[in-house]
């Protein structure tokens, strides 16, 4: 039996990467892994118990909450504020940033943007969900409370960035800018463990992944594309297959893994994009680039390199294997000027 490596042994052991690193990454990234367990126990076993439905509350983007989102918000607060290295958050569920108040916390080096439960609406029929986090070192003096300023940073500046997917297996999939690496759950021992180890993404695949019930609402580029992927030619594979979940982390990690494109465009209700770029479309962008691929707004910009000016900020999403987002890419360039 090879040796089984756990993920508080992996971080550890990676912390000799950074020079200046004193551990607080590290106990960072061990806080989050553990409210992942939590969170990981109750949604599996969200169709026993009385935890579905709606609690009720509409969250910023106006929406309803179910109660696994505020659940898992929860937790997640709590394991970050509890880790003493973080000084304040950035969450979906809640309009405003979270500024931790205690003297302990307010020594916190870093500022974590996190979606606790991303792709939500999928829990009540037992699709994959996730939560996806950003971790930035702030820019406000320590001893203080975080501000605003220090979540609206390019996502370049990413210290360490992932996700975890509540899945047929639960995985935690995380990068520091030294390569993506992926851990598996393993209940049994209740300990994550490193299983897909440097990640990389083919850089070519056969699966593109869109909401196609938007088809008519589509920029002119994405249509052609769409059409192009689904044009029969033998050298290169086509036509593709669509394959869409509806759960960012889930279809991202499928796509990371097979190959493959995730778009998530502008649309004539969404004019910005559906998904935001704080806690959804920067921490799987460091990852895929880290893996070896693209992500763009669509007109080849870098979602890295977009400045927030809002902690909702929403971006178009064009995600993947470089060559199939390059290709995507010159659809958009070519039908730019024309109209739908
Ligand atoms: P949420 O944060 O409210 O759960 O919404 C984000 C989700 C993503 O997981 C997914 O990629 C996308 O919304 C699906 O949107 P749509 O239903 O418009 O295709
Ligand atoms: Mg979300």
């Amino acid at each position: 039996m090879s040796k089984v490596i756990t993920l508080n042994e992996y971080i550890i052991e990676r912390q000799s990467d950074f020079p200046y690193a004193k551990g607080e990454l590290t106990r960072l990234l061990s806080h989050i892994s553990l409210a992942a367990k939590v969170v990981n126990r109750e949604v599996n076993k969200a169709g026993l118990v009385d935890i579905l439905g709606k609690a009720g509350d509409v969250n910023i983007q106006g929406e309803t909450q179910q109660k696994l989102d505020v659940f898992a918000n929860e937790k997640f607060i709590l394991a970050l504020k509890g880790s003493s290295e973080c000084c304040g958050i950035a969450s979906e569920e809640n309009s405003e940033i979270i500024e931790f108040d205690t003297e302990l916390a307010k020594e916190g080096k870093y500022i974590v943007a996190i979606d606790p439960l991303d792709g939500s609406s999928n829990i009540d029929v037992n699709v994959s969900v996730g939560t996806i986090f950003s971790i930035f070192r702030r820019l406000s003096p320590v001893g203080h409370k975080a501000k605003v300023e220090d979540f609206l940073q390019e996502g370049s500046r990413q210290v360490a960035a992932g996700y975890v997917i509540y899945g047929s297996s639960t995985m935690m999939v995380y990068t520091t800018g030294r390569g993506v690496n992926g851990f598996t759950l393993d209940s049994s021992i209740g300990e994550f463990c490193l299983s897909h180890p440097d990640i990389k993404t083919p850089n070519n695949g056969i699966i593109y992944s869109i909401n196609e019930g938007n088809y008519i609402k589509f920029p002119r580029g994405v249509k052609k594309y769409l059409k192009y992927c689904q044009q029969k030619d033998d050298q290169t594979n086509r036509p593709y297959s669509s394959r869409y979940i509806g759960s960012l982390v889930a279809d991202f990690h499928r796509n990371l893994l097979k190959g493959g494109i995730f778009i998530y465009p502008i649309t004539d209700s969404n004019p910005d994009g559906k998904l935001r770029l704080l806690y959804e479309a920067n921490p799987v962008a460091f990852i895929i680039e880290q893996a070896g691929g693209m992500a763009t707004i669509g007109n080849g910009d870098r979602i890295m390199d977009i400045k927030p000016n809002d902690i909702h900020q929403r971006v178009p999403l064009y995600v993947g294997s470089r060559s199939m987002v390059k290709k995507a890419l010159d659809f958009m360039e070519k039908f730019k000027e024309d109209k739908k």
